[in-house]
């Protein structure tokens, strides 16, 4: 594998660079790619970052800094962008192009010339930190927030299973440079507004139970969506709700998407392996979260869905 040192002399190597964010854009793929944006450009290199959807008005501070560049793209990055198919609709344009992919998800399977993948890291932001150190990049307040945003919400506020004693290191870090831990955490884990605390009100409404009760299951339909007026980025962050039951070991949320298809996340407990399930249909991430997406009707995909789990907790 690449070592970081590797990784950082392509970079500083480049310039007039692209970064590429993943499809439904969460603060992982958003704080990593912004941070890498404002390293680049501290470094006096041109870069700007490509997103792939448009992420919730919440993330708005994560601009802070970023100067908007108008350049022809010679080089192409990802990060936290774990297959092509997570590129959404920038995966016509990009396959074939990106000379270097940064992630920490060990499913990676990114066409790019090269690939940095540490399935180590809670977050790609922690990759992007140590990167970032090892380019010399000033750690600016800015940078800080982005690359502490990643973080937090990848391990779920550092509760999830991927937080390790680097993750709490690399956050003390980020305090000390200044970021604005408290409001970011209240901005990312604290606040909803009314159409999504009513989204969820139905969303319980749709919670069954399989497998025994170790297999949990919720959904939204675009009707539900449409009914609430509420954006596509607004029915993130349900995932978490079937895997808090007791006794659920394997906690499934489909969301209805445009096209006759479902998103899927699935949240695990204990050893039950959510990577593993989701390979199943095509996805991936990590043991205890991971995703895919199931084409067919809302029963079709839960039938599905549901035989799977019932096969991986035998
Ligand atoms: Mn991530």
């Amino acid at each position: 594998m690449m070592k970081l040192s590797d990784v950082s002399a392509i970079l500083l190597k480049m310039d007039n660079i692209e970064i590429l964010t993943h499809h439904y854009p969460d603060g992982d793929t958003l704080g990593s790619a912004y941070a890498l944006c404002l390293g680049l450009q501290s470094l006096g290199k041109s870069a700007r970052v490509i997103l792939a959807g448009k992420p919730a008005d919440k993330f708005n501070y994560l601009l802070n800094g970023v100067k908007q560049q108008d350049f022809k793209a010679d080089n192409i990055v990802s990060v936290d962008v774990a297959a092509n198919s997570m590129l959404g609709e920038n995966e016509d344009k990009y396959i074939g192009r990106i000379n270097l992919c940064i992630d920490h998800h060990i499913s990676n399977s990114v066409t790019a010339d090269e690939r940095y993948v540490d399935g180590e890291a809670a977050a790609a932001a922690e990759i992007i930190f140590a990167l970032l150190k090892e380019m010399k990049v000033n750690f600016t307040k800015e940078i800080a927030d982005c690359l502490y945003t990643g973080i937090s919400t990848d391990t779920g506020c550092f509760m999830y299973t991927n937080t390790t004693p680097e993750t709490h290191k690399i956050a003390a870090e980020l305090m000390e440079i200044g970021c604005d831990f408290e409001q970011i955490n209240k901005a990312m884990f604290e606040t909803k507004s009314r159409a999504k605390l009513r989204l969820e009100r139905m969303v319980y409404d749709t919670l069954e139970f399989f497998c025994n009760g170790k297999c949990a299951v919720i959904y939204t339909t675009l009707e539900m969506q449409s009914k609430l007026g509420l954006g596509d980025d607004e029915t993130e962050g349900l995932a978490s709700i079937p895997r808090q039951i007791e006794g659920v070991l394997i906690g499934i949320t489909m969301r209805e998407k445009q096209g006759g298809t479902f998103k899927i996340s699935v949240r695990t407990n204990g050893e039950t392996d959510a990577c593993e399930f989701c390979k199943r249909f095509g996805g991936g991430g990590h043991r205890a979260a991971s995703g895919c997406a199931v084409d067919g009707s809302l029963d079709e995909v839960r039938s599905r869905l549901v035989a799977a789990a019932e096969e991986v907790l035998k």
